[in-house]
């Protein structure tokens, strides 16, 4: 859609809004290019994903079957090895909990569960499990901006938390155009900007932290569509910012691989 028909359609919108649900126009593209890729474990049901140093730490969901892992980003030699080599440590997540969004800040790792309404908090380094902290709401994606944990519910609505506490300290509305943008899943804070995945869709949104606006968003379709899922629930669902490559990687719900993106400013 070019910007002219979507301002005329979002200025028709406006009019109508109370007869149709808020679907906001497309946010400014940001153009990106893929600087490598690897291989990434297909039984993971990636809901977040972090790095740290020179490891990947990922959380994989479901009942019954969610893990907490840490694997290194630079892959052993040959196919078989990619796809067989051990994670570097491993944590069962208890079955009762369906694991979710995965921040760290400081040395702990901070694991949501998706209707259990508990957080639950690990080491770092050894991902032994610490404590666990009850909240309200459901747990979908985590990320920290150095000071708070931030975390989404599936709406519109990103949940800023006491790190000591998990209370909520401010809510932030995100939205584009005036129009909400809902769904929002496995968050990244980098750049000064918090990045969301939209669950069943191909776009990370980047959004001001201040005001909850969408300021741009990357259209990741062509590295899905090159995979050629069979699965509607494989989507797009995992960013991680890499500082020493200045790019992010990117990756989904049983994916069979990831891809290190550099977005162009
Ligand atoms: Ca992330």
């Amino acid at each position: 859609m070019n910007q002219f028909i979507c301002a005329l359609l979002c200025t028709s919108l406006f009019f109508i809004a109370n007869l149709l649900p808020a679907t906001a126009c497309a946010a400014t593209p940001i153009t990106f290019e893929v600087l490598a890729e690897r291989t990434h474990k297909p039984t993971l049901f990636t809901q977040g994903l972090l790095v740290d140093g020179d490891h990947f730490y990922e959380s994989s969901g479901l009942y019954n079957q969610s893990l907490l892992v840490t694997y290194p980003i630079a892959e052993p030699a040959g196919t078989w090895a990619k796809i067989s080599a051990p994670f570097t440590k491993k944590q069962v997540v208890p079955s009762r909990y369906f694991a979710e969004g995965l921040a760290l800040l400081g040395d702990k790792l901070y694991l949501l569960t998706w209707q259990e309404q508990t957080l639950l908090v690990y080491d770092k380094a050894t991902l032994n499990y610490q404590k666990s902290i009850s909240y309200q709401g459901e747990g979908w994606g985590l990320t920290s901006d150095g000071k708070q944990l931030i975390r989404s519910d599936g709406s519109d609505t990103l949940y800023f938390h006491n790190t000591d506490t998990f209370a909520v300290i401010k809510t932030l509305k995100v939205s584009n155009d005036d129009l909400a943008v809902s769904k929002l899943n496995e968050l990244e804070f980098a750049q000064g900007f918090i990045w969301a995945n939209i669950w069943h869709d191909d776009r990370i949104v980047k959004i001001d932290p201040a005001t909850g606006e969408v300021v741009g968003e990357l259209n990741l379709s062509q590295l899905k569509h090159a995979l050629a899922l069979k699965n509607s629930e494989q989507v797009l669902n995992g960013i991680a910012w890499d500082e020493k490559r200045q790019a992010f990687w990117i990756t989904g719900k049983n994916w069979p691989k990831m891809f290190l993106v550099r977005i162009n400013h």
